[in-house]
């Protein structure tokens, strides 16, 4: 590929993935509480979202943990390609500086996912200027009190050891037992 043809494909790739974000017109903050928590768009219930609009909220976690399970219930937006036109986010960090975990459009499946490494996430929510609208989307922050893997890592590991242990002795007290008993059959 001649240079020339290689630079202008270098800067085409970055400017599609680097596409500034809108600066948000609605900012809210809230503190997630220690119990299931349910957000919507601000119109989920009352009509839906509009054209040109951009949502943002901060969720921190109660007592400064850096794990969030994230449960999106239902979505009903445009749905477009790379979700490019309107889109849900949600970012690892207090802003869209941090990294982007996950991002949705469309009619998608309920899914979950995991936010680890901060005590705060951030949602943020685009529509584009056409009249391609829809509810906008639902979703839950669960905050856990320790990741779920590693309890159930740790609970798991922790009966196979008792029980292993418990095994390992019976099978030792009964060795034991069978060679007495062979003593006193020959030694009698
Ligand atoms: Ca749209």
């Amino acid at each position: 590929m001649p240079s020339g043809l290689f630079f202008c494909f270098l800067i085409l790739s970055c400017t599609n993935t680097f596409t500034s974000l809108k600066k948000c017109q609605l900012m809210s903050e809230s503190v997630v509480s220690n119990d299931i928590s349910e957000y919507t768009n601000r119109m989920y219930y009352s009509g839906g979202y509009s054209p040109d609009t951009i949502e943002c909220e901060r969720f921190t976690s109660p007592k400064s943990k850096p794990y969030f399970l994230v449960k999106v219930i239902s979505t009903d937006m445009e749905m477009s390609s790379g979700c490019h036109d309107d889109f849900a986010a949600i970012y690892n960090g207090s802003d869209t500086s941090g990294n982007l975990i996950k991002k949705w459009c469309g009619t998608m499946q309920n899914f979950s996912f995991e936010v680890i490494g901060s005590p705060n996430i951030f949602f943020y929510f685009s529509s584009d200027s056409d009249e391609n609208v829809g509810k906008g989307t639902k979703f839950e922050i669960i905050v856990p009190e320790s990741r779920y893997q590693e309890t159930e890592t740790s609970s798991v590991n922790l009966s196979i050891v008792l029980g292993g242990s418990a095994r390992g002795l019976a099978s030792v007290i009964a060795f034991v037992c069978m060679i007495w008993c062979l003593y006193r059959c020959i030694c009698r």
